[in-house]
This record gives structure tokens, sequence and C-alpha cells, in this order.
């Protein structure tokens, strides 16, 4: 039954080509992958009961050991860190200010790294105002109970319009920098009608970098790439040519910076983000030129991707640094939303390695994944509203 088990999962490997042609590099600290079928997916918190629809999870460096679920329609959920938990708590609910439905909602949830003496955090939602428009705002945690919000205390830092519905990205979270990041998407309809990911001018197609670390009105990083500029360039800025970033995530050891870009036709992609980096949406989609003729010249490429004949709509993850999988250490764990598979890039210098399928969420709608405060990982099923997490197979 095991070994039928394995060559089932090899069958499959080859036939949606799961490992890349590149070996390891003698210098990748996961020369030794593991081995397919090796984990199992499990409930992480079998007796609580399902939260609808949610897309982020993730916890502030408090001491705590609390997790926070946010859902798209508006509430963000809080519950102890523990297998045997049923009990939560609505932390906050903003379901009366959030457009929600199809790619619109509550899409991305961040703590500052000094929630513990200041209370912050920051989200980021679409609203009718009456127009669509994507919000970046601040929240505080309510002085008398750490398990509630107080929903009085929103400051909006940023709003610019959403001209479709779909494509809003939603990710942000802050950087080994202290700088808080924001995933925008190309602002939506199909192929960046209005070619956004390649206008500096509009937040659209980007990720952006704020300073938020003192209170009231957000700072420009000094050395953002467009800082200072006279020429109508947006100084938040940090990266562009993005098609819709729903996920990005920072590998907390080496603070690098990983983004999957969900792809248009053909392809889904895997980029390491830098600095000032054009990572070439709509000249390009994936490896390949979406524009015909297009040209490549500074224009950074993927540091992986795949067919849509494997998958077709990437949800980025976290370079795993969750102690329970050591066999998973500095592999980047990502998969796709349709076909619930997912897989553990290994890489060294920003070169991707081998790729292994690993899991798989049954029945698809793999939202997000998520990491608690001690960089435990989780993967959220939309569907079902439930949380996952790997465990090493007995
Ligand atoms: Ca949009
Ligand atoms: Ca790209």
């Amino acid at each position: 039954m095991k070994n039928t088990a394995i060559l089932l999962l090899a069958a499959l490997c080859i036939l949606i080509s799961c490992k890349s042609n590149n070996t390891p590099q003698p210098d990748d600290e996961n020369a030794n992958p593991p081995a397919l079928g090796k984990y199992s997916i499990v409930q992480a918190f079998p007796n609580m009961a399902a939260i609808t629809n949610p897309i982020e999870l993730t916890a502030p460096n408090d001491g705590t050991n609390r997790i926070f679920v946010a859902s798209v329609k508006g509430t963000i959920n809080v519950f102890a860190n523990d297998a045997t938990t049923s009990a939560k708590n609505v932390f906050l609910d903003i379901i009366s200010k959030v457009a929600s439905g199809g790619e619109l909602g509550l899409l991305g949830l961040a703590f500052s790294p000094d929630y513990k003496t200041n209370g912050y955090f920051y989200v980021n939602y679409t609203r009718r105002n009456p127009s669509l428009e994507t919000v970046i705002a601040r929240y505080k945690v309510s002085a008398g109970n750490p398990n509630q919000a107080d929903p009085a205390s929103e400051e909006i830092l940023i709003t610019f319009a959403q001209p479709f519905e779909n494509h809003n990205g939603g990710k942000l979270a802050f950087g080994n920098d202290g700088f808080l990041y924001i995933a925008t998407g190309d602002g939506g309809s199909g192929g960046d009608p209005n070619k956004n990911g390649q206008n500096n001018k509009t937040l659209l197609g980007k990720i952006l970098r704020i300073d938020v670390s003192a209170a009231g009105a957000y700072k420009i990083p000094a050395d953002n790439p467009f800082k200072g500029n006279t020429t109508g360039l947006r100084e938040e800025i940090y990266a562009y040519g993005m098609r819709n970033p729903w996920r990005f995530s920072f590998d907390r050891t080496t603070g690098m910076l990983w983004a999957a870009d969900v792809g248009q036709d053909k392809t889904e992609e895997i980029d390491i983000i830098e600095k000032g980096g054009n990572y070439g949406w709509n000249p390009m989609e994936g490896g390949d030129c979406y524009v015909s003729g297009c040209d490549k010249t500074g224009l950074t490429l993927p540091i992986y991707s795949y067919s849509h004949s494997i998958g077709s709509s990437i949800t980025g993850g976290y370079v795993s640094r969750d102690k329970n999988l050591p066999g998973l250490n500095g592999r980047y764990i990502y998969g796709d939303y349709v076909s619930g598979s997912i897989w553990a890039l290994s890489n060294a210098n920003k070169t991707a390695g081998q790729n292994d399928l690993i899991g798989k969420v049954s029945g698809g709608t793999l939202s997000s994944f998520g990491e608690d405060s001690n960089n435990n990982l989780y993967i959220l099923n939309y569907s079902e509203g439930k949380i996952y997490k790997f465990v090493v197979a007995p």
C-alpha cells in the first residue's frame, strides 16, 4: 500500500513536471530535499468552528501566542494558539465599511513590529466611496481588552481608485527593515488595459514601501527609488511591473521578499522582489512576452514559474522556518488556489533549485498561507473556512 502510494506520487510528479531541471547548488542549505509524501496535511485547530472565507493568518510578536485570522467580508478573529482550542473572539468587524465579493474585500492584515507597545495593526481593504477604491488603514487595539480592537481608531493612510473589481493585490507586511510593504494589483480587467504595471505615476501594479514608525501620516523611506523626484512618479513605489501579487512574504532569516504574481493566460510566477526592480508586467507574463516582440532589457525575470497545465492561480507562501518541519527549512512553500497543490522550492543565491510537490488541499480554494509568532506554517482553505498545517507523516 505504502509503495503503491509512493509510485503514484512519483508518476504524478513526472506527469506535472514538478521537479525543475536545476539541481541544488552546493551551498544550498536544502541540498537534501524532502521525499515526496513525507508530509501530511491536518487540521491545525480541529475543535474550532469554521471561520468564513479566511484570507490571512498572522500574529503579533507580543509574547501572547495568539493567532489572528482575517476574513474577506471584513472581520478579524483571534484565538489562543493551542491545537485543542475551540473558542475564538471577533477582534474587529468592519463589514459595514468593506466592499466584498469576487476579488474585493478585506484582503490583508499586518501587525506593527512594535505592537506590544503601540497596539497598532494595518489592514488593506476595498470600499465604495462611492466609486471603488483600495484603503490602507491603521487601527489600534482597545485600551481594556487585548482581544478587542477599537473600531473607532481607524486612521486611513492611503486610498487609491480601483478601475475594475479584480486584481486588487491585498497583502501587506513589515519587512526586516521595519517598513510597511503593500502589494497592489494592476487595477484589473484583463491584460492591464491601462498599462498600470509600467506606469510609475500610479500605485497600481506595484509593491509599495512606506514608513509608519511614527503616529500620524506615513513617510517615504529615504532610499525609495523615486524619493524626491519632480516628474510625478509615486514615491511610495518600491518595485513595479506586477500584475496581481496577492500574497508575498519576508524570509525572516535572510530578509528577502518573496512575491507570487498571479498570471494572465499561461504562467504563474514567483519573484524575489528587490528595490527598484521591474518585474515585467505587462510586456511580459512569466518568462515570455505577453505583448508580442517585447523588449526584455532591464526586466527582472521570475525565479520560478509554472504553466497553466499545472495550476491557474498562484498563492504565495513563506520560506519555511517552521521548527516542526526541519526538512523544509529554507524552502519557499507556495501553492495554487485552484488545484490546491502545494510545493516546496529550494533556492540558493536567488536561483531556483528543486521544486517538490509536498501536498494538496482537497478541493482547492487555497487562499493563503500563514505564520504564527513562532514561524509555524499554516494553510487556509477559503471555502471550508478551515486552517490546516503540515505534519511529518508517520
Ligand atoms: Ca481592481
Ligand atoms: Ca513578471
